[in-house]
Formats: structure tokens, C-alpha cells, sequence
């Protein structure tokens, strides 16, 4: 555990962003996906990448890293660095969409595919959620279909170097199909679940999935 994993402070950034979800901002009302959109509605491109978060960066080193997979699982994983480095690694590429309309296309990644670590935990049948827990306190919920999705991974690299603290290092999740905010940086533990427990921004607003070419931005109440 990070000695500085407390409830994060509620920023000016995060009364502005909860105050968009509210208002709607950034609802274009498209709701289509043909096969050959690949921007999602409402979303522009930018070829650098912006760093969004709570404002705190934790500060964990690869040595101070530890996974923690727990709850309604079979096998649960207590992982050091070399060890999650040692199961057999993956590259893929995928696109990026903010909630925020900025989408970032082919970010190269590296690390352990969903699908790898879902065959070394073996999550019981009746886990049917999951909560991703971050370094900074930060807290994101999924479906296990959507994190259990092909190009899902746990990423340490990123355009083959290894993935800045800015941008979620030691390790963060990447889940190319939903909105960023799914994609929880400096993952500390993955929790299965059999019921459902909204996250952070899930319980400020925002979509409880959260898939872009649907426009599930924010959450309809
Ligand atoms: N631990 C943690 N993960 C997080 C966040 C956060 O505040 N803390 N912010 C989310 C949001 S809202 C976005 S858009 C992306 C931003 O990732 P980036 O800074 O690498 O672009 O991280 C997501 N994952
Ligand atoms: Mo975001």
C-alpha cells in the first residue's frame, strides 16, 4: 500500500469536470457507430498526448510497485515488478479517447494482456465486476467483458520506452474501447466483484461504461 493512498482532494479540476457532467458539456447527441468511424462523435484529434489526473502523481518506483489481484477469484496474485515482467508480454496498438473530445490515434503498447492475467487468476463465475485501485486513491469500475476485451492490457511501456509516472507508471490499465478514465494510471490492485461499485468519477457523474461511440459520457441523472 502507497502511505499516501488517502481519499484524493477534491481539486478545482474535478469540481469543473463534475460541474461539465452535470451540465452535459460535450454531448453531441450522435449515437452511431459504422464500422469505418473511427473517431468516435464529438471527439477531436491531437497528436501530443495531455496528462489528466487528480493532480497528485504518486511517486512509485518499480521497486516499490506491487500488484494485489483480489476478491472473487481463484487464484489471487500478489506481484512484485520482475514478477509481472516475467509472464509473457504483449504489444498492441490502440487509439485513445478522453471524455474531455481530445482522441490520440496508434499509442504503441507493452505489458500484460487482460486475457493473460484473467488465465493466471481464474476469476470464480460469479465475478461479474471489477474495481481498479490506483496509487493516488483513485477508483474505477468495469463489466469483466470490457475489461476482458482483446486488446486490454496492463501496460509499463509505451512507444517502446517505459510509461512516465505523468502517464500512469510503474503500470496503468489500458481499455481501448471505453472512455480513458476507465484506463486506471498507477494501478496498485484489481478487485473482482460480484456486484457493481462505481468509481471515482462513476459516482461524480460520469457514464457507469462509458463507450465513446455511444456518447456515454455522463450518466443521465
Ligand atoms: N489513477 C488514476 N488514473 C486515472 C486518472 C486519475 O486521476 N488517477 N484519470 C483518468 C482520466 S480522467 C484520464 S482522461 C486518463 C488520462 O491519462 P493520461 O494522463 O495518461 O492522458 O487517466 C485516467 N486514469
Ligand atoms: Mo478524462
Amino acid at each position: 500500500m502507497a502511505d499516501d493512498s488517502n481519499e484524493p482532494a477534491t481539486s478545482k479540476l474535478t469540481r469543473t469536470k463534475q460541474r461539465w457532467a452535470r451540465e452535459g458539456r460535450f454531448l453531441t447527441g450522435k449515437i452511431s457507430r459504422s464500422e469505418d468511424q473511427r473517431l468516435p462523435p464529438g471527439q477531436h484529434l491531437t497528436r501530443d498526448w495531455p496528462v489528466l489526473d487528480l493532480g497528485l502523481t504518486p511517486h512509485i518506483s518499480r521497486e516499490r510497485w506491487r500488484l494485489d489481484v483480489y476478491g472473487a477469484v481463484e487464484a489471487p496474485i500478489f506481484w512484485d515488478f520482475a514478477q509481472f515482467t516475467g509472464k509473457p508480454q504483449t504489444r498492441s496498438v490502440s487509439d485513445i479517447h478522453c471524455v474531455t473530445t481530445w482522441s490520440r490515434y496508434d499509442n504503441q503498447w507493452e505489458g500484460l494482456a487482460v486475457r493473460d492475467l484473467l488465465m493466471a487468476c481464474r476469476p470464480r463465475e460469479d465475478a461479474r465486476y471489477l474495481v481498479l485501485h490506483s496509487y493516488d486513491g483513485y477508483t474505477t469500475n468495469l463489466a469483466i467483458e470490457d475489461f476482458a476485451a482483446e486488446d486490454a492490457l496492463l501496460a509499463h511501456s509505451w512507444s517502446e520506452a517505459p510509461l512516465t509516472q505523468d502517464h500512469g507508471g510503474p503500470v496503468r490499465l489500458v481499455v481501448p474501447h471505453l472512455y480513458f478514465w476507465k484506463s486506471a494510471k498507477w494501478l496498485q490492485a484489481i478487485e473482482f466483484r460480484t456486484e457493481d461499485a462505481p468509481g471515482y468519477w462513476e459516482v461524480r457523474g460520469y457514464h457507469n461504461r462509458g463507450d465513446p461511440w455511444a456518447e456515454q459520457r455522463y450518466s443521465a441523472d
